[in-house]
């Protein structure tokens, strides 16, 4: 089947996450390198805390893989815990023996989900909650969405990004994708482009530390060689303007998504928001071209050929050191924040796992669009739509042609 879906399972401090992603075809390369590099690009990054001196995630294949080669069956990645070690005891998977229950977290902390997700599930430890809101869930988006972008590599498709803006400072404005922007955000240990950018963000992520205190910020991802015609306007599901918000946004701490312009379009006349269409004979199969991309890429809820380019923003970590009012669920009483290890800032991790999520969007668009169950019959058929588009477009007027 060509539907292309994924589920991930794993606590931050449990033995190890998983993910299973099924819907691929026959006879992709897949490997550990490949997914090992995201995975390692996810852990770096300045304002980390002491979790990623501990980890060195590495991801296992255990199914769907033989010779290097995709099956067509369920792939499934291991991604252990190194941590696990540390919290044998209090994350055991058996039953507690009476008295040796491990101390309870009861001091919700403000912008984390220990709160809603106490009155949701019913838990007393909030524990039971943080361990899988925690950002840790999304090292197994990354390694999926590392065969995805091996999926879409294989097509002519390339996944890159950057951070804009960190703390409230802002890089200049960049190249829209670009493989040197994304290359030199890669260099970067805040994947901000910009050299001396970088340098302020890093003071900001000190000074931050230093009061206690977290970041967020903006980031870009954008994606080349997409073609026209992903996603649908037939229907508010299929729309792949609303399903890569809806990726991006299930990202812990993203708190907006834009795509294009984003909400620079609500003040704009439509002369200067709407990209105009211009003949352009360059490329024979689809002979005009945009001279600007405000669309982001996507019109209609669908790619429009040109650069799909989508930003977020993330929200400060809410584990704070200097912590903010609470209510001690014991008491009730006025109490501060449960605090406990965490990160500074971990927009440019978040960045790697936006990619991820991006790269999963357009591979399973490709595989409702294109079909086949082996990468052949993939390429065959993207190929002959290509060949398709060939102007003039459409289909011939009843009796034009003899
Ligand atoms: C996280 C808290 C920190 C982060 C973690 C997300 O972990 P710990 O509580 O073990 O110090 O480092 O992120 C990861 C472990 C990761 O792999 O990204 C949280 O509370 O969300």
């Amino acid at each position: 089947m060509a539907t292309l879906r994924f589920l991930t399972a794993g606590e931050s401090h449990g033995p190890q996450l998983t993910a299973i992603l099924t819907g691929l075809p026959a006879g992709l390369r897949v490997g550990a390198e490949a997914v090992n590099a995201d995975l390692a690009r996810r852990q770096r990054g300045y304002g980390r805390g002491g979790r990623m001196a501990i980890e060195q995630d590495q991801v296992t294949l255990t199914a769907g893989v033989r010779g290097g080669q995709t099956l067509g069956s369920p792939l499934a990645l291991v991604i252990p815990n190194r941590d696990w070690e540390n919290w044998r005891e209090s994350m055991r998977i058996e039953a507690f023996a009476p008295g040796t229950e491990p101390a309870e977290v009861r001091l919700p902390r403000p912008g984390h989900a220990d709160l809603a997700g106490m009155a949701k599930f019913g838990h007393r430890d909030l524990r039971n909650v943080l361990e899988r809101a925690s950002a840790r869930e999304t090292a197994a988006r990354v390694a999926v969405g590392a065969v995805c972008r091996g999926f879409l590599e294989e097509l002519g498709i390339a996944v890159g990004g950057y951070v804009r803006s960190l703390g409230g400072v802002v890089g200049p404005e960049q190249p829209e994708a670009s493989p040197a922007v994304w290359a030199a955000a890669r260099e970067s240990d805040v994947a901000c482009p910009d050299e001396e950018t970088s340098l302020l963000m890093r003071e900001a992520i000190d000074q931050a530390q230093v009061a206690g205190d977290t970041l967020g910020g903006w980031l870009v991802v954008e994606a080349r060689g997409v073609p026209p015609g992903l996603g649908s306007c037939g229907d508010w599901t299929e729309r792949l303007d609303g399903q890569l918000a809806q990726a991006l946004m299930s990202i812990p701490a993203i708190k907006a998504v834009e795509i294009g312009l984003g909400s620079r379009v609500a003040d704009l006349p439509g002369s200067r928001v709407h990209d105009p269409i211009l003949p352009d004979d360059a490329d024979p199969h689809w002979p005009l071209s945009r001279p600007s991309n405000h669309a982001g890429g996507l019109e209609g809820g669908m790619s429009n050929g040109e650069p799909i380019v989508a930003a977020a923003a993330m929200k400060p970590i809410p584990t704070l050191r200097h912590p903010l009012p609470s209510v001690d669920l014991d008491t009730g009483e006025a109490a501060t924040a449960h605090v406990e290890r965490s990160d500074v800032c971990a927009l440019p991790a978040a960045l790697v796992v936006a990619e991820a999520m991006l790269c999963f969007v357009l591979a399973r668009a490709l595989r409702e669009k294109f079909g086949g169950d082996s990468m052949a019959e993939v390429r065959a058929n993207l190929e002959a739509y290509r060949q398709g588009l060939n102007a003039p477009w459409g289909p011939p007027k009843e009796g034009a042609r003899s």
